[in-house]
């Protein structure tokens, strides 16, 4: 934004995480605010990049955000959720114009691969600087929850502790780094159990899984602990004392989702023969060790050095359709600004 010449574009790149501490419920839907902290790691390569301009000649024909998804308009129902997003930074920013958006994603959408992770701190991050806010990294993490709970964590690089908070405004719901990205040698090793879009949209399931679970009161009640435990081991660098928080944490989240009424299982056939492989590659003394999103996907941390291993022993598990080796990446970063 300027009031003096061009209005700015800024392009901001995000990269997708991975809860090690899953986030599974909000104690406040307006704010966003988890009930629980998480824990997570950002990866490079698999993200967003979203360019924004607050300008009198975005609007779209039918008067509001001009918002396309690599290249074409943007469906409905992301193109209004961008939309209500942009409107908490023209309120705080004191714009009154409407906004281009141009999103590009190398995360398949809606998968259990977290797509809003990445597309939230991107345009959290572009959209502020395109308004002309010079938000501090807690701050920016912070607005980036209110456009998904896990995009705060992806405005950090490498271990990311995402806090609940205690405040009611939510300023305290925010991330944090604990090791950067380059720090510790790791893998996720992903294995893709199904191409269809997700059963059930994280944020309508973790509601159901609040409202009806009867293990919710203890999902939230456990997590802490976990956090105090993946903290240390992250600091520590312990892959296995890690990796048995991480299982631990992922089981619970789907033992209490499962538990919902109507149920919500994500998981496939291929996800069961994934978490077999990975308890196998264990007995056979390889350090590798699972976790599960949203979605029928299986995600694997190792070591660099023992990716070699693991990801032909899941290509080679019955339903996995793909592999995908992925690295530790950076932060949210701007990659380009300019006036037009
Ligand atoms: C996580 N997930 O910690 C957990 C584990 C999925 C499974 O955060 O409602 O899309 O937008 O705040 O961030 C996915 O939830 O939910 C998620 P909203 P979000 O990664």
């Amino acid at each position: 934004m300027s009031i003096f010449g061009l209005p700015l574009s800024v392009t901001a790149r995000a990269g997708t995480n991975i809860a090690l501490v899953k986030y599974w419920g909000k104690r406040d839907a307006t704010l966003n605010l988890p009930a629980t902290g998480s824990l997570s790691l950002t990866l490079a390569n698999f993200g967003s990049e979203t360019t924004v301009r607050f300008a009198p000649d975005a609007e779209s024909p039918d008067g509001g955000d001009r918002i396309t998804l690599d290249g074409t308009p943007a469906p409905p129902p992301f193109a209004e959720r961008v939309s209500r997003f942009l409107d908490l930074i023209r309120h705080d920013a004191r714009v009154g114009l409407p906004a281009e958006v141009a999103t590009h994603n190398s995360v398949p959408t809606a998968a259990g691969l977290a797509s809003s992770a990445a597309g939230f701190a991107a345009l959290a991050l572009a959209a502020a600087r395109a308004a002309g806010m010079n938000l501090a990294p807690s701050e920016l993490s912070a607005l980036a929850r209110r456009g998904s709970g896990s995009a705060a964590r992806s405005i950090f690089g490498g271990f990311v502790e995402m806090a609940a908070g205690t405040q009611r405004n939510g300023s305290d719901a925010c991330a944090q780094e604990l090791l950067p990205a380059g720090a510790w040698d790791v893998r996720l090793v992903v294995a893709i159990a199904s191409d269809g879009p997700k059963a059930i949209a994280s944020s309508e399931a973790m509601e159901l899984t609040a409202k009806t679970s009867p293990y919710y009161a203890g999902w939230v009640q456990a997590v802490p602990q976990d956090l105090v435990a993946a903290r240390a081991a992250v600091l520590a660098q312990d892959l296995a004392g890690l990796g048995r928080v991480a299982e631990r944490s992922a089981m619970r989240m789907h033992a209490c989702a499962m538990a919902a009424d109507p149920p919500i299982l994500y998981w496939n056939a291929a996800t069961l023969a994934a978490m077999d492989t990975v308890r196998r590659l264990r007995s056979a003394g390889t350090q590798a060790f699972f976790t599960i999103d949203a979605g029928p996907h299986v995600k694997v941390l190792c070591a660099t050095r023992d990716a070699v291993l693991v990801e032909p022993a899941l290509a080679a598990t019955p339903g996995v359709l793909r592999t995908l080796v992925l690295a530790p990446g950076p932060g949210a970063e701007v990659v380009r600004e300019e006036r037009r």
